[in-house]
């Protein structure tokens, strides 16, 4: 007996101590970088065993190479309605192309991000999932498919997948606080104080859209024009106190906290737990307490239709109004309650321009539904913020969107709405480096009057030169819509000439329609002018793609 336990001890230990290394090829799909940082994670406890990972960004690796892979892990994010990253389009085409090669032998696992806010949730990953169990791949651990919140699934799939590779090595000290391993992050962020909060938009305007400059000053934070920032927010005082009283809970009681810890529930509501979002997991936890009839025909019915008509312009506050239920303290409710999540903004500054400060251009939502007002949580948190006080942030980096390393190459950005925000952040960039190249922005927005964001600063930057052209697209100024793929396709010799001289192509903003529109537009432009057919003229921009020339920052 003894020889037979000695004899699995030493099987089990070899593979830890000796023999070569084993190669694991980890690919990684992003639109903002949360699948890289992931992808570094996974990398960096797999290199504490005996193996020999290779990350490799999903937009440099050829299908082709699969069919000799023996290891293969793919961390990958999907964005608007269910489109993979631009990064991994090409990889998810090709996958699913019949020319695809047959990968028996291959062992993989794949970690999908993904928002579940969004229809088609985790697409991108379901995708490779089952294309690469199709060609006949062995799935070595179960996708995970993460939320926004996706720091603990992945730590499950990274132990999952360390188990079946046989590492031994469970735990790593892969938990860093931030991609940049700087002191504050995502997990600890900086306090930062607002230096100027206000509305861009002018008076009479029917939205908002607010200019906040944040201190780094002793942070250490560092970012580039290109990144983006996560800001938590705080939940409305006000619904907050609804909700404790309507449930009669007794907010100084001490409740566990999402990620550890205790705090009174005041508190716990207003900075730890999503307070708004309906789930049907909620509404069921819900319904077992509350014996509505209503609810329980919807949760029995289990129609997408019912659930998303439900789940229309209602929040946890509706729940605690409209359907009744009583909580022996505080612990349960939370019980039932999720994270609440930062929420992340393409900055709008160069930090080049203003060290240690950060700018953000931020679409303030307010809305009715259900006659009550209502706002986006971090939004109007933003918007109403004072000048003392200090919202916690950390930085998320974008290395996807990046100004164009050659300053004479000529920049194309296209950013209706908020979208403008990176490319303040470029054009200060391009300023301070005294770069060449030339600009062109197209910006949109609904009328001139109210809605022409940074008018000052852009139109004293055409006057400077350092914008060489400025279309602007004022939707409701006129009869008909004008959108900036139109004006793009009014100017499409020139787009295609600047294409032609090395050009780079940006566009942030709307990932829903404008962005899929802009693309459209970019598409024809290139056929058109480049004189080509449709699949030419889509191997040109996938090539664009690949060169870096043509990235979006879209949401
Ligand atoms: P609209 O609201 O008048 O329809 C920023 O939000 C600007 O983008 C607005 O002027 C908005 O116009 C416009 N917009 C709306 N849908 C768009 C689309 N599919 N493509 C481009 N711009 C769009």
């Amino acid at each position: 007996q003894f020889g037979l336990f000695a004899k699995q001890l030493a099987s089990f230990e070899l593979p830890l101590d000796e023999g070569p290394a084993v190669p694991v090829t980890i690919l990684w799909g992003s639109q903002t970088g949360n699948a890289e940082g992931l992808a570094n994670q996974m990398a960096a406890a797999l290199a504490e065993g005996r193996f020999e990972p290779s990350v490799i960004e999903v937009v440099d690796y050829e299908v082709a190479n699969l069919a000799s892979e023996k290891n293969l892990l793919v961390v990958t994010s999907t964005y608007g309605d269910g489109e993979p990253p631009d990064n991994a389009v090409d990889f998810v085409d090709a996958l699913c192309a019949e020319s695809a090669p047959r990968v028996e032998g291959l062992q993989f696992s794949v970690l999908a991000l993904g928002d579940s806010q969004y229809p088609d949730f985790c697409q991108a990953g379901k995708i490779v999932d089952q294309r690469l169990a199709e060609l006949g791949g062995e799935r070595i651990h179960e996708r995970v498919d993460c939320d926004v919140d996706f720091d603990q699934p992945f730590e499950l799939w990274k132990k999952g997948v360390l188990d079946v590779l046989g590492t031994g090595a469970t735990t790593s000290k892969a938990q860093v606080t931030s991609v940049n391993g700087e002191t504050f992050g995502k997990n600890k962020p900086f306090p930062a104080s607002i230096l100027k909060n206000y509305d861009l938009n002018r008076e009479g305007a029917f939205k908002s859209t607010h200019h906040v400059e944040l201190s780094l000053r002793g942070s250490g934070l560092e970012y580039e024009a290109g990144d983006a920032l996560g800001v938590y927010p705080v939940n409305d005082e006000k619904v907050v106190d609804e909700i404790l009283a309507v449930l009669s809970l007794d907010s100084e009681a001490e409740v566990p906290l999402p990620d550890g810890g205790n705090a009174p529930l005041r508190e716990a509501l207003l900075k730890s737990y999503d307070i708004r979002t309906l789930s049907k997991k909620l509404v069921t936890d819900w319904q077992k307490r509350s014996s509505s009839e209503v609810l329980k025909s919807i949760i029995e019915e289990d129609k997408k239709e019912v659930w998303e008509k439900f789940f229309w312009g209602r929040e946890l506050v509706d729940l605690v109004i409209d359907y009744p239920v009583k909580f022996q303290n505080g612990e349960e409710f939370v019980a039932i309650l999720k994270k609440l999540h930062p929420r992340l903004y393409s900055i709008a500054s160069s930090p080049k321009a203003h060290p240690d400060e950060v700018h953000l251009t931020v679409g303030v939502v307010t809305y009715e539904t259900h006659g009550r007002s209502r706002g986006g949580v971090c939004s109007t948190y933003l918007a109403n913020r004072s000048e003392d006080s200090q919202p916690g942030v950390f930085v998320q980096t974008n290395k996807a969107f990046r100004p164009p390393a050659d300053d004479d190459a000529p920049m194309i950005m296209v950013g209706p709405g908020t979208g403008i925000a990176p490319f303040r952040a470029f054009l200060e960039e391009r300023e301070v480096r005294g770069a060449k190249g030339k600009n062109w922005l197209l910006f949109g927005n609904p009328y001139r009057a109210t809605d022409y964001l940074y008018d000052e600063l852009l139109e004293g930057w055409k006057e400077s030169g350092l914008l060489n052209k400025l279309d602007l697209a004022f939707s409701r100024d006129q009869e008909e819509k004008l959108y900036v793929q139109h004006l793009m396709l009014e100017s499409g010799a020139e787009i295609w000439q600047w294409l032609q001289e090395g050009g780079y192509f940006f566009v942030c903003g709307d990932a829903l329609r404008m962005a899929k529109d802009v693309d459209k537009a970019l598409h024809e432009v290139v056929q058109v002018h480049g004189v080509k057919s449709e699949d030419e003229a889509q191997d040109y921009i996938r090539n664009l793609r690949k060169e870096k020339r043509y990235a979006r920052d879209v949401y």
